[in-house]
């Protein structure tokens, strides 16, 4: 009787421990999940502004320039889908109000310019060229809108929330709605030319909207960074990059710090996972300036690490050109990239090895250490309740060379992992290369090549018992970057490889450098304008990095910071993007910044480089931008704001009329916080 009793005692022990780990904390629901599984999808801007050539519209741009000649949102889904991309989200309507669609609410839109003789509807070619590539279609709707003469009024948000009905009606299945958080500001507003602003947090009511988003579109996932919680998060940038502690959650309530947007908030009581979005150029729209800054495959592999690999999506823009397309420079990097990411991830060096686990749940088959390694993500490895501390081996039974180690946490039960490290037996002892926080959906590491028989992944620190999904273990080639180059204050170039050992070749007057061309042996005197191009290679395999564009104006040898004391200073003008100076905290707006040239020289315009520092920034918006021959008489020849600088701190160049001056003075008017911050990394001026 007893040895009976005592039997069913342990079948239900061991019944009860191979059940699966019950959730930890917040999980993400279906829609979220589906999301994330996507990784990697498009960003397309497309609006008037890429007829203007401006970041952001006023709101009274003419209707007539609207009119692409090769507009083909086939050739964009084509390009997405070949680029390994799950889906697009189009900037139906950005902060000027202009409508890609003939929305029956405004004249602002698509009916009224000449492309297509108004008869035309860019969100249903795009909704069409979706379906055809297997694409999913998302909506990008500003709500901010510097066009509409109701902005800032209760009777705006019936206009909008007609256009969300629109939008979300007419176009079939929706993946993604993308609120941008700029918001209110200065705008055309039907003619009143006047600065509106709105609380962000109880204009537009945004839980009756979410209600009616919902209802439309059940599975779809909102994007929100200036209202109510939405299903994801922002993180922070525009720069391409998610904290490298990255928790997919946060409060339900409350205020939102950067801090938070970029790490996530380990005790979070919601599931918001981050979507990392930036551009395949520096600007979110189409300059022509750009063509030659379209970040290279070294550049979109770091983003690609700093995003997907950190538990992050990835949305990747193409600012469409004036024809209507990708333009082919974008389209080459975006396929150049794909292709980069498919070599680095071809061959799981783990997959179906021998493995071994510390502790396995029940010590239950389906729990099993091998369920990491079985390249199915729908089943894992996971410890007792109670384990924290866990560790999987893997031998690889004879010595293999690797870069890279990939994990996925089974974040249907909660994101658990805290800290892990990763050790390699290497000439027969255990040796550390990799340590790192948090996992999630999916974590990368890189580090140096090392070879070993065997890899161990140790789980330090979890909230709960681990779940994991994946383990990845690959060698992935490398990539040679673009050098760095810069110009200093005294006219010399310095050209900065990414790696050390590569040769650097270069040109200063604007060809392609190959093999032929000077090879780079330290700083080289270039005086006037110049135009410098440099490319990195590696000897020991043949291959050359893309090419480094970039051209310098005047030298800045002889120019003076007037009335200023402070030695520090200087670093305006040393050329180097990564050193900045301050102005003194006690400075009240506004703030000048004035500078002898030395000489007269043809002013057509002038340069501003903020402070990178993502921390406090301090970063001018509004300015007045003067010229004097005398240091005495002083002429405005500019003024106005620099568009999206908060999330974009990139080079601003603004145009002035040509005018003969030796002085030049920059006067903030604002910074981007609100408060009397004002720094710059550069100043440049632009001559005939
Ligand atoms: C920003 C906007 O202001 C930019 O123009 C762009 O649309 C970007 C994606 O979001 O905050």
């Amino acid at each position: 009787m007893c040895g009976i009793i005592l039997s069913t005692c342990t079948v239900s022990n061991i019944y009860a421990q191979t059940k699966a780990p019950a959730p930890f904390g917040p999980v993400p629901n279906e829609n979220q999940m589906r999301w994330q599984e996507m990784e990697y999808y498009a960003f397309v801007h497309f609006s008037l502004n890429t007829y203007t050539d401006q970041s952001w519209g006023y709101g009274n741009e003419d209707l007539k320039l609207f009119n692409p000649e090769k507009l083909d949102c086939r050739q964009w889904a084509r390009t997405c889908k070949q680029a390994g991309m799950k889906g697009i989200i189009i900037t139906a309507k950005h902060h000027c109000g202009f409508c890609l669609w003939p929305s029956k609410y405004t004249q602002y839109s698509v009916k009224n310019v000449p492309w297509k003789n108004g008869k035309g509807d860019v969100v249903r070619e795009m909704a069409d060229a979706c379906k055809e590539y297997g694409l999913k279609l998302g909506i990008y709707l500003s709500p901010w809108d510097r066009n509409h003469p109701d902005y800032g009024k209760p009777e705006y948000i019936t206009y909008f929330r007609s256009q969300l009905t629109e939008l979300l009606t007419n176009y079939g299945p929706i993946f993604e709605i993308w609120f941008d958080g700029a918001n209110g500001g200065t705008g055309y507003y039907g003619g009143a030319n006047e600065s509106r602003k709105i609380d962000r947090t109880t204009y537009y009511d945004w839980s009756n909207t979410y209600k009616l988003i919902r209802k439309l579109q059940p599975n779809i996932v909102i994007w929100n960074d200036g209202g109510d919680r939405g299903d994801i998060r922002w993180v922070g940038t525009e720069g391409g990059f998610v904290g490298e502690t990255n928790w997919s959650l946060l409060n339900a309530t409350g205020e939102v710090t950067w801090n938070m947007l970029h790490f996530g908030l380990e005790e979070g009581n919601r599931w918001v996972p981050g979507e990392v979005n930036t551009s395949i150029r520096p600007e979110w729209f189409y300059h022509p300036g750009e063509n030659e800054r379209v970040k290279t495959v070294p550049q979109l592999m770091d983003t690609y690490y700093n995003s997907i690999g950190r538990n992050g999506t990835l949305l990747l823009n193409f600012p469409i050109d004036t024809r209507g397309l990708i333009h082919e420079n974008d389209e080459r990097a975006a396929l150049a990239f794909a292709n980069a990411v498919k070599k680095a991830f071809a061959i799981n060096l783990a997959e179906k090895k021998k493995v071994t686990a510390s502790n396995v749940r029940g010590n239950a088959k389906q729990f099993a250490a091998t369920m990491a390694v079985d390249g199915n993500t729908n089943t894992y490895w996971a410890a007792d309740d109670k384990v924290k501390q866990a560790a999987l081996t893997i031998d690889f039974g004879k010595p293999i060379k690797f870069n890279r180690f990939l994990v996925q946490e089974y974040i249907r039960l909660g994101q658990r992992v805290k800290a892990f490290t990763i050790e390699a037996m290497v000439a027969g002892n255990w040796e550390e290369i990799a340590k790192a926080t948090t996992i999630g959906y999916k974590r990368i590491l890189r580090f140096p090549s090392v070879t070993a028989t065997k890899v161990r992944f140790n789980i330090t620190d979890a909230k709960s018992s681990p779940a994991i999904s994946n383990v990845g273990i690959y060698n992935a080639p490398q990539i040679l970057a673009a050098p760095t180059v810069i110009r200093n204050q005294n006219g010399e170039v310095n050209i900065v490889p990414a790696d050390k050992e590569s040769e650097v070749y270069y040109t200063l007057d604007g060809r392609e450098p190959t093999l032929k061309s000077k090879k780079y042996t330290g700083p080289v005197a270039a005086g006037g304008k110049v135009q410098v191009t440099a490319m990195a290679y590696e000897p020991s395999s043949g291959k050359s990095s893309l090419v480094t564009h970039e051209k310098f104006d005047i030298p800045r040898t002889s120019w003076k910071l007037i009335g200023m004391e402070d030695e520090k200073a200087k670093t305006i003008l040393d050329g180097d993007p990564s050193t900045a100076w301050r102005q003194r905290k006690d400075k009240k707006l506004p703030v000048d910044l004035v500078i002898d040239l030395g000489k007269e020289e043809t002013l057509t315009g002038f340069r501003y480089l903020p402070d990178q520092n993502t921390w406090d920034p301090a970063i001018i918006s509004n300015y007045e931008f003067y010229i004097s021959n005398d240091n005495a008489e002083w002429k405005l020849a500019d003024k106005g704001e620099f568009s999206n600088i908060r999330n974009n701190p990139l080079w601003q160049t603004k145009k002035i009329a040509a005018e003969r001056a030796r002085y030049i003075k920059l006067r903030a008017l604002s910074n981007t916080e609100g408060n009397d911050n004002i720094g710059y990394a550069e100043i440049d001026i632009v001559t005939e």
